[in-house]
């Protein structure tokens, strides 16, 4: 389990991989056009890569507790234009984050190298997607969907129910022929303050596994619940608990503050290494 390979890119699990995220959704400050928006998320990605990400995620569909659906259409419209581009112009694995196999498939057609699925392969037409491309794909668990998964989350044991969920969606993709799994306990997603933390605390009962961990706290409302801060006020709670994450067997973090995190991790990655 020592690199994720991706077509003509190798990413090296020795240090902690960083994830830049990059939306391509729409939002108040997103009103310059299609092509001015494309061009604005390239230059944010091209900036992310210069502080440090090693991977640029681009999602086009809000998964924001309560949000509706896109349609397929509208997502493409909103990523394809991205990607293009960033296959050509960036140096590092593009990956899209979508939970619909017809954006996957038009997405790794046009060159992204890694798929994220925040339903975890839940269809199985995207399974099929997947082992078409043969792209390493990212499993992330989700208890329900985005527009009622905070109403009311509930396990027996939050860690234990993630493995069994984890352990069935591998065996399932092992047996369409995909190899090269991500994991991801879903922060978040149909999961209350407690969950979250205990997820956490115990993360390394993951690593058991065998595959690549990736955790994503940027920003997320247990921080703000946490420290009573806004969304734009939570880099040093993201911090900690990616700190707290790769000490625990996280690989890889997804993130919006690129520079600050890269250098938190190499200081996390020398201790590592020691
Ligand atoms: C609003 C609320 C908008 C939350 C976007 C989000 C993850 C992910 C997201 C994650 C993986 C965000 C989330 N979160 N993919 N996509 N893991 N693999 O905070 O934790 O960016 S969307």
């Amino acid at each position: 389990m020592n690199n994720i390979t991706c077509k003509n890119h190798r990413l090296s699990l020795d240090k902690t991989l960083i994830m830049g995220i990059l939306n391509v959704t729409p939002d108040s400050f997103s009103d310059g056009g299609l092509y001015v928006n494309a061009e604005k998320a390239v230059m944010h990605a091209k900036e992310m890569v210069a502080e440090g990400a090693d991977i640029i995620d681009v999602g086009g569909e809000s998964s924001r507790p309560g949000s509706d659906p896109v349609s397929v259409e509208e997502e493409l419209r909103r990523v394809l234009p991205v990607i293009e581009r960033l296959v050509q112009e960036v140096n590092v694995p593009i990956s899209i984050d979508t939970t619909k196999w017809q954006v996957a498939a038009k997405c790794l057609e046009a060159g992204a190298h890694i798929l994220n699925d925040i339903s975890g392969l839940a269809d199985d037409k995207m399974i099929d997607v997947v082992a078409k491309y043969n792209v390493p794909v990212c499993i992330m668990h989700m208890q329900g969907i985005p527009k009622v998964m905070q109403q009311n989350p509930a396990y027996g044991d939050v860690i234990t129910d993630i493995i069994t969920f984890f352990e069935e969606r591998i065996q399932k993709a092992k047996n369409a022929g995909i190899s090269q799994l991500i994991l991801d306990p879903g922060i978040g997603f149909g999961k209350k303050l407690e969950h979250n933390l205990t997820i956490l605390k115990r993360l390394n009962e993951f690593t058991t596994l065998g595959y690549p961990l990736l955790v994503g706290t940027s920003r997320k409302s247990f921080i703000g619940k946490i420290s009573n801060v806004q969304a734009d006020d939570r880099l040093e709670g993201t911090i900690a608990s990616n700190v707290i994450a790769v000490m625990n067997g996280a690989n890889i973090i997804r993130v919006h503050d690129v520079k600050e995190s890269k250098r938190a991790m190499e200081v996390v990655d020398a201790v590592l290494a020691t």
